[in-house]
């Protein structure tokens, strides 16, 4: 990066101190100001409404948030991306989940290959053999065909497939069943399979590595189970199949690499649902709509190349989303879909921000002294406004939320959908204005529950609607969710493509393990408290099971 740091660039110095005025304004006086700002701060593309109007920001904000992407080079980085460079950094990789999405006739020639023809080579694979399991045409160990699918993997090779298949649920072949395991406590697989007959089931073992002990540890059980059932070691071969970057391990596990579908490493666990990692995404609902929603990846794709800071959707998501955190210091952000199918989105997206701009230091190492990654969590609407909503309308912490909505149900049934919009609408409405003493006096409130009943408002949020939730739709609104959390991580100069926090955790446990199953005694030489937990977990165990816990 060649622009100075962040905050010796003239635009952060100026939006500091126009974040200090702006804290002393409210929505209630910017709307009374200007009574178009509600359609001025909206833009509309690729069949996606977004209103915008509801944060604390004038044009000058925008015209300096703006001003801070160019002096940050936020479009030279983003170019940089789509051109293959190494932006991950720590890894010296290339960051290229924009590859995956490209058309089978364009072309992107990366460190000597071309990525987007091997990237169609491999879903044409997928392609196949989808239409196989969804027809009936593969068969199991005992020629039955296949009625289950169970996606074994964790993170990034858990939550883009379950956050999708759940989306995409309504397009989804309804005579399959889907499972996902991802925790390596057993609990998981086992309540995943009781009721499956192993006949008919078919695992996909997810790991970009292949060496994640939690999916190793799923995926030999899934194997034990399966050879238990069917009593043959060679039932394997047609109730496996792996999805990895690493063939030499897949086949150390015993899968044929002939049932391998592959990614690459330039595509990061986070950035992967639509890569081979989707194969049960494919499966579920079919090659032509799982294009169609590679086709909306694209469409993002491609507005976030052409379009202009000020009229591009994740730039402006991006940059309002920082201006919130290091200008009026919000440490959190809502992320609430009024829509029941992207229950999983949330755990989705705290991944894909959380886990990419959960930095301390800059690409060249140093500490940052600014704020980076602000916490990001949600919940569906309206189950939310039940519970936390209370500290969103009323808490000290002000929480900026993104509501997500569609205009038409997949579901019609009598007023239900008009009902659960309503609620988006006046939610965002309640927020941003509050309502003050006077019109709760107005109301004929209670005077002694005047002051609890109070909204300050003042909080702000975004709206984004759309037609209806379909394949294109997810695509659009994951890939609107990827490319502003890069405009933020090129904002604070992080790698948001690296994860060494993720790493350490898979290192940390290899060395407690053999104290907790050695059944000899041990000696223990970590800290006192990691010492007496262990110690207690060890003669707890060796007493066995206590019955009076169940
Ligand atoms: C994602 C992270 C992490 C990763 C999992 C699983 O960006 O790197 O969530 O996806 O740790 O890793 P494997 O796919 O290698 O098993």
């Amino acid at each position: 990066m060649t622009s100075p740091p962040l905050t010796q660039r003239p635009a952060w110095n100026a939006l500091t101190a126009h974040g200090r005025a702006m804290k002393a304004c409210h929505l209630r006086e910017l709307f009374g100001e200007d009574p178009t700002r509600g359609l001025r701060f909206h833009v509309e593309a690729e069949g996606l409404y977004f209103d915008y109007s509801k944060n604390l920001i004038t044009d000058e904000t925008l015209g300096l948030l703006a001003q801070l992407a160019r002096e940050s080079e936020v479009e030279q980085r983003r170019d940089a991306m789509f051109a293959g460079q190494h932006l991950n950094e720590s890894e010296n990789r290339a960051v290229l989940h924009v590859a995956l999405r490209m058309p089978s006739y364009a072309s992107l020639v990366v460190d000597g290959v071309d990525v987007v023809a091997e990237v169609h080579r491999v879903l044409e694979r997928m392609a196949t053999f989808s239409d196989q399991i969804r027809s009936g045409a593969w068969r199991g160990h005992t020629n039955r065909p296949i009625r289950n699918v169970v996606n074994i993997g964790i993170g990034g090779s858990d939550l883009g497939p379950v956050m999708a298949y759940e989306a995409l649920r309504h397009y989804a072949q309804r005579d399959l069943t889907f499972r996902f395991v991802s925790n390596v406590d057993a609990t998981d697989f086992v309540e995943a399979v009781r009721d499956l007959d192993a006949q008919e089931t078919l695992f996909i073992i997810s790991s970009k590595t292949f060496g994640t002990l939690e999916t190793l540890t799923n995926a030999a059980s899934a194997r034990r189970w399966l050879i238990d059932q069917l009593g043959d070691e060679a039932a394997v071969a047609k109730h496996f199949v792996a999805v990895s970057t690493n063939a030499a391990k897949v086949a150390a596990f015993g899968i044929d690499v002939a049932n391998m579908f592959e990614f690459w490493d330039w595509v990061g666990g986070r950035y992967s649902m639509e890569s081979a990692i989707g194969l049960s995404t494919m499966i579920a609902i079919g090659p032509a709509l799982f294009f169609e929603m590679l086709a909306g990846f694209y469409a993002m794709d491609e507005h976030f190349v052409r379009t202009p800071i000020t009229e591009n959707l994740p730039m402006l998501l991006g940059l309002l989303a920082v201006w919130n955190r290091n200008f009026l210091g919000f440490p959190t952000v809502g992320v609430m879909p009024y829509d029941q199918y992207l229950h999983r989105l949330p755990a989705y997206l705290q991944q894909l921000t959380m886990e990419s701009n959960g930095k301390h230091v800059t690409l060249s190492g140093d500490r940052v002294n600014y704020e980076t990654g602000p916490i990001y969590w949600g919940e569906p609407g309206t189950n939310g406004q039940h519970s936390f909503y209370q500290l969103i309308h009323q808490g000290t912490t002000v929480v900026p939320v993104d509501f997500i909505g569609f205009v038409n149900s997949l579901n019609p049934l009598g007023d239900h959908h008009d009902i659960l919009m309503s609620n988006v609408f006046a939610q965002a409405q309640a927020l941003a204005f509050g309502k003050t003493e006077e019109e709760l006096r107005h109301e004929g409130a209670d005077e002694r529950a005047l002051k609890h009943r109070v909204m300050e408002g003042n909080r702000p949020s975004n709206v984004i609607l759309a037609n209806e939730l379909s394949p294109r739709l997810l695509g659009l609104l994951v890939a609107l969710y990827e490319h502003s959390v890069f405009v933020q991580g090129v904002i604070w100069d992080v790698d948001s493509f690296d994860q060494w926090g993720v790493e350490l955790g898979k290192q940390l446990a290899a060395g407690i393990i053999p104290e907790l199953t050695a059944t000899d005694p041990v000696e223990l030489a970590h800290d006192s408290s990691t010492n007496a937990l262990i110690s207690y977990y060890r003669s707890l165990k060796q007493n066995g099971r206590n019955d009076d816990d169940h």
